[in-house]
């Protein structure tokens, strides 16, 4: 979950942080988990899983099958063993959100920090704080990508420099958009193309994923990076507004134009989340 933590940790966090080391990971014990855990796992992978073949991205849903996870809440060590063959990245184990910079620290460094706890079955529909579902499921099938991997590390060493010079906002907002709720314009043939999700916050949600790719509610806006770098979001309740990739390595171009944006992105006047900015482009959901 891409909520910001600029200003330190949220105060009531569920996980064990007194056990993490000072950069913020810990030995993610499979033992610790019940059944109960991996059932919970099991239903939520079962209830996204069953959307994809119509709303997931083809790199999204070729991530996941190589991933193997769908038995129980999964190994880190044996997820990262396949992720590191496919693109050099592994998982750590933390016990929650971690503070802005360790975070950039571990993408940096090719490491995506996971969530060790699994939600209740209460919350099987929403949950605050993002856990090993929202981290694993939603998040690395597509770091098994190279293109999106090359981003999610670029994105890790700008975070050091925005953060330098108090420019977390307009990043936040590139992860939010293009990490958590990234959508993607996929051809069927030559003339047609639709729109699929490969976001983690839209993967990792029943309600979300149908929203992002079938409600006529939402804005479709074919991505642009000064817009997206100027783009405020709510952080609790579906988005009024997607972005739309024609291809991952258009987000890795991107990354390369931030450093000269940051400054003037920081300063700029922010465009609401359910506002229009100049220029926008809106996507349909079937081009034909
Ligand atoms: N910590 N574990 C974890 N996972 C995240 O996705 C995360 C984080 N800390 C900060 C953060 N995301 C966002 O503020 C990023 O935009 C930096
Ligand atoms: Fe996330």
């Amino acid at each position: 979950m891409g909520t910001s933590t600029a200003e330190g940790l949220p105060k009531t966090l569920r996980g064990n942080y007194a056990a993490a080391r000072p950069d913020y990971t810990l030995p993610q014990e499979m033992a610790d988990y019940t059944e109960a855990d991996h059932a919970t796992w099991r239903t939520l992978f079962a209830r996204q899983s069953a959307l994809l073949p119509r709303h997931g991205a083809r790199a999204f849903r070729k991530g996941l099958a190589r991933l193997d996870c769908g038995g129980g809440v999964p190994d880190f060590e044996r997820a990262s063993r396949r992720l590191r063959e496919a693109t050099g990245w592994s998982l750590v184990a933390v016990p929650g959100l971690i503070p802005d910079g360790v975070f950039f620290e571990h993408l940096a460094a090719r490491r995506f920090p996971v969530t060790n706890w699994i939600r209740t079955p209460e919350e099987l529909d929403y949950i605050v704080e993002p856990d090993v579902f929202h981290d694993f499921f939603g998040h690395v099938p597509a770091l098994m990508h190279p293109d999106f991997a090359r981003f999610m590390e670029a994105y890790g060493r700008m975070g050091e420099r925005a953060l330098a010079i108090g420019a977390l906002r307009p990043l936040a907002r590139l992860y939010w958009f293009m990490v958590e709720f990234g959508l993607v314009r996929e051809g069927r043939s030559t003339a047609a193309t639709e729109i699929r999700a490969y976001g983690a916050g839209i993967m990792s949600s029943h309600a979300e994923l149908l929203h992002a790719t079938t409600s006529d509610k939402p804005r479709r806006i074919r991505f642009d990076l000064w817009r997206v770098l100027r783009s405020e979001y709510f952080i609790d309740d579906l988005q009024p507004t997607y972005f739309v990739l024609d291809d991952y390595a258009a987000l890795f171009a991107a990354a390369e134009r931030v450093p000269a944006l940051l400054d003037a992105a920081r300063d700029a006047e922010p465009i609401l989340p359910s506002g229009a900015g100049a220029g926008d482009v809106e996507v349909p959901l079937h081009e034909h």
